[in-house]
């Protein structure tokens, strides 16, 4: 029986920071996986070096589910991004391990193709709606078939996602203030769907994501006001730790509705999927505690109709681009898998097998995940301590961002 021999966390920032984790196996095989917590992430690092690490050498690497309640019943403290980050880590590299031991894609472990290959969306963010409708229209001609709209609103500085003036989005210190005002924001975005919608066409699926900063009744007018442009989701309307506020919000549109980014937990997204309160769930692999709890949440959803459209931020590194790709292709009801491109340095670090073709991601037939870390390009990327900006309403009281 082969055994976690060593695991060792790796820290880099190829362009932005990631965490992720190799475990290595007395038969020389090893696995990486991703712990990536966007402006923590030396928490996961020292969750994972200082407790995990030292529960795992000695084990069978085969023994995926048992591994994962270890982690999870063993801590007896449970849930949490960091530490849900962390198991995550573990997760991914054990399935990319027993991938490569059994010489299969971790999608065909999973039970096989289910799909030829997952929707994308990606992102057009602009500081103008004539920017932002030019954007939409190329990723349209780019092959892209769903694309997010985000725009600057006029009397609002900076805000999330839209470019800085001068700079990346986020990741700074000293962290960025932004600026926020929801009517200015809800007059304006129905002008800015308008404008997509008529220059695009019936076709392209069109998303937009609120960022947590509506009221559920607020929600509600938004997503009625939108309906017209029928937008294939409108996401994190309202802040989600208060599930039952999505029924105000349900009771008011047809706009569908996603939430579910920073769920760590099928407990935290458990009511909304059983009163069917939303239509896609986007909970990622690396902050939804790896492959093993993604598969039972996305079970869980398929009885109650609701899809998966997990999280792709460039903030998740692109062994999460990975996992995504194989639960993509394997589970049935993945409807969607946001894209966005990592800067071009991270992909020198993480040379993967996953491509995104024609908006349609693949993730190839290598064993395993098919993502691997060069360590030697990563050491040329020290960690940048970072953080998130943060958000104001006109009166300056704090809001979310
Ligand atoms: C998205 C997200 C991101 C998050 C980011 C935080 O829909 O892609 O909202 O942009 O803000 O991942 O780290
Ligand atoms: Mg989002």
């Amino acid at each position: 029986m082969a055994k976690i021999e060593n695991a060792r966390v790796i820290v880099t920032s190829p362009g932005r920071n990631f965490v992720t984790l190799k475990i290595e196996t007395t038969d020389g095989v090893y696995g990486i996986g991703d712990g990536t917590l966007n402006g923590r992430e030396l928490a996961v690092a020292a969750y994972l070096r200082d407790h995990v690490v030292p529960m795992l050498i000695g084990r069978d690497p085969a023994d995926i589910e048992d591994t994962w309640q270890l982690l999870y019943k063993g801590a007896y403290w449970r849930r949490g991004p960091v530490t849900m980050a962390s198991i995550a880590a573990v997760d991914m590299a054990l399935w990319d391990i027993k991938g490569k031991v059994l010489g299969a894609p971790v999608w065909d472990l999973l039970g096989g193709r289910s799909r030829a290959a997952t929707l994308v969306y990606t992102h057009a963010s602009a500081r103008t709606i004539e920017e932002t409708v030019e954007q939409v229209a190329q990723l349209q001609a780019r092959g892209f078939k769903a694309v997010r709209a985000q725009c600057l609103v006029p009397g609002i500085d900076e805000m999330y996602g839209v470019p800085r003036q001068g700079g990346t989005e986020d990741s700074s210190l000293p962290f960025v203030e932004t600026g926020w005002d929801t009517s200015r924001y809800m007059r304006f975005v129905p002008k800015l769907f308008e404008a997509v919608r008529t220059a695009v066409g019936e076709e392209l699926h069109l998303l937009h994501d609120a960022h947590h900063r509506l009221s559920p009744i607020e929600a509600g007018r938004l997503g009625r006001d939108l309906e017209e442009f029928r937008l294939f989701w409108l996401e994190d309307a309202v802040p989600a730790e208060l599930q039952a506020a999505f029924r105000v919000v349900r009771q008011h549109t047809t706009t569908p509705l996603a939430v579910g980014e920073v769920f760590n937990n099928i407990h935290d997204c458990e009511q909304l999927v059983r009163e069917q309160l939303i239509d896609y769930l986007r909970m990622s692999a690396v902050h939804g505690g790896g492959i093993t709890h993604l598969r039972k949440v996305a079970a869980f959803a398929e009885v109650y109709h609701v899809k998966l459209g997990c999280h792709g931020a460039a903030d998740l590194s692109p062994v999460t681009m990975a996992a995504a790709a194989h639960l993509g292709l394997a589970t049935n009801n993945v409807a969607i898998q946001e894209y966005a491109e990592h800067p071009e340095q991270s992909y020198e670090v993480f040379p993967h097998h996953w491509s995104v073709v024609d908006g349609y991601l693949h993730p190839g037939d290598a064993p395993g995940l098919g993502v691997d870390i060069d360590e030697r390009a990563a050491e040329r990327f020290g960690y940048v301590r970072s953080y998130l900006p943060v958000s104001r309403k006109t009166d300056g009281a704090i809001s979310s961002w």
